[in-house]
């Protein structure tokens, strides 16, 4: 069923002539056109050609409840007719923000009783930046500027976010990063560490970043960001002993930890953060996405005691707020939310079904001769394709084979994406098995035609 009121030539023709997406090309968008989804329901979307595509991208890691559900659409409704906005700078506040505090208490790691409100992950990490700051120097330590993330992690795109981030292609445009924020490796043992088993590499990748600080002087690190698994980096899971090592070392010099869950929070790892399932305690929870199943912008920064203590004790005012920290019917939109996957178990739906079902799926691509390496971890899930299997050497970056294997997907109605070779997917967290199924079906059909491709063309 098609609700459009234009063709699909239409809107294209207007969306190249006025919208400037992000992270896009536009004179190839425009030649191209791009593709209008126009409706979701569970977790399909359909296009305006009425294609009907299982989304494995949950949106953009987000639609975690999947579509149109009732409850999160009358919970704006009632909250837009009640109060559509009301700011918290002036001594105000209100109740969805209230509840969402309460609600948020309720479900997060022991030690996090306060939450600060913003509209995006990005805004979220500016906030972290800025909170971590005004911490040390609360603590009468204000040379403690520097803010350690990994390569290949992302945070953002605002001129923090971006900075944490450690994509060269982003610092490449604008002069990032910012001052006093550097980066270390990340751990992707199939990249970089596979002459070692993956549990030394975990140690090894950790202790980047104790020479880190070692060589920049540990009284001058404020904080440590990285995300439990890399999301945009490409489902990167890491070793089971990185996460301890990193706790350890950030333990050891003082230093602030930041768990960046924008996609790892609100049970996409089998947990309700990505934190608990890697037995991490952090000092700040980044938080976004999930926290509305993204059907309203809403995003912020978990505080653990250790912060909140001194800035609300100490603090006096903490110059930084944005417009809608707060906004009541997002926070409204949240509430309903979390209560959705309270009642639907969803952590548990991921934790003991569908996520070791789509683990074992993963571990079954394997056998495909272009498939290097499947990882998974709750329902994050990626394949590496590479030239030869045997010794994992990659295709040539320039012949995008990625993007050849995600044109067959939409084509044959899967969201996958592609992050270099590696195709990764992070369904809504509502899939059942069925669903699974259909989507690793899907996939290794995909996989055989971009091998077809391949292999045509001379490259395998
Ligand atoms: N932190 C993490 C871990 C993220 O994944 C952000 C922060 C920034 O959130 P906002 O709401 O400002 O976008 C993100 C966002 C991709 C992709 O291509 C991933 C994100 C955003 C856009 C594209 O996988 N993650």
């Amino acid at each position: 069923m098609t609700t459009s009121t234009r063709t699909t030539k239409q809107w294209q023709e207007a969306d190249s002539g006025h919208f400037l997406h992000p992270f896009t090309d536009h004179q190839s968008l425009a030649a191209k056109g791009a593709r209008i989804v126009e409706r979701g329901e569970g977790v399909y979307i359909w296009d305006t050609d009425g294609n009907k595509i299982l989304d494995g991208m949950s949106g953009l890691w987000c639609v975690n409840v999947g579509y149109g559900r009732r409850e999160l659409i009358d919970a704006a409704t009632r909250q837009m007719e009640q109060l559509a906005f009301y700011n918290a700078f002036f001594n105000t506040s209100t109740p969805p923000a209230i509840e969402l505090g309460e609600v948020l208490s309720e479900i997060a790691p022991a030690g996090f009783k306060h939450f600060f409100f913003s509209s995006s992950g990005s805004e979220s990490n500016d906030t972290n930046v800025r909170m971590v700051r005004r911490y040390w120097d609360l603590m009468g330590q204000p040379q403690r500027q520097v803010i350690i993330g990994r390569n290949n992690g992302y945070h953002g795109s605002t001129m923090a976010g971006a900075s944490l981030s450690g994509m060269s292609g982003m610092h490449a445009q604008g002069g990032l990063p910012i001052p006093n924020i550097v980066h270390v490796g990340q751990p992707h043992w199939y990249e970089l560490g596979r002459d070692m088993t993956p549990e030394d590499f975990g140690i090894q990748a950790a202790r980047t970043l104790e020479e880190k600080i070692l060589a920049i002087g540990a009284d001058k690190v404020a904080a440590f960001i990285g995300e439990p698994v890399q999301g945009a980096g490409g489902v990167i899971v890491p070793p089971s002993t990185y996460w301890p090592e990193i706790q350890r070392i950030c333990r050891k010099y003082d230093i602030l930890l930041i768990s960046d869950e924008v996609i790892c929070g609100f049970g996409r790892t089998g947990h309700w953060f990505g934190c608990q399932t890697f037995g991490v305690q952090p000092d700040l929870i980044t938080f976004a996405k999930g926290v509305t199943s993204g059907y309203i912008p809403l995003g912020g920064v978990m505080v653990g005691e250790r912060v909140a203590k001194v800035l609300i004790e100490q603090g006096g005012e903490f110059n930084h707020g944005y417009t809608y920290s707060g906004h009541p019917v997002a926070c409204a939109v949240a509430v309903a939310n979390i209560r959705l996957l309270q009642k639907l178990k969803i952590v548990e739906h991921v934790r003991d079904d569908v996520g070791p079902y789509l683990a074992s799926r993963f571990e079954e691509l394997r056998d495909h001769p272009l498939v290097g390496h499947s990882q998974a971890c709750g329902l994050m899930g990626a394949v590496q394709m590479v030239k030869d299997k045997a010794s994992g050497t990659p295709f040539d970056s320039d012949l995008a084979v990625g993007m050849i294997c995600r044109a067959h997907c939409f084509a044959n109605g899967l969201v996958m994406r592609a992050v270099g070779d590696r195709m990764i997917v992070a369904p809504p967290l509502v899939i059942t098995r069925a669903q699974v199924d259909e989507l690793v079906t899907k996939a290794r059909l995909c996989l055989d035609l971009t091998l077809a491709d391949v292999k045509a063309r001379g490259w395998f």
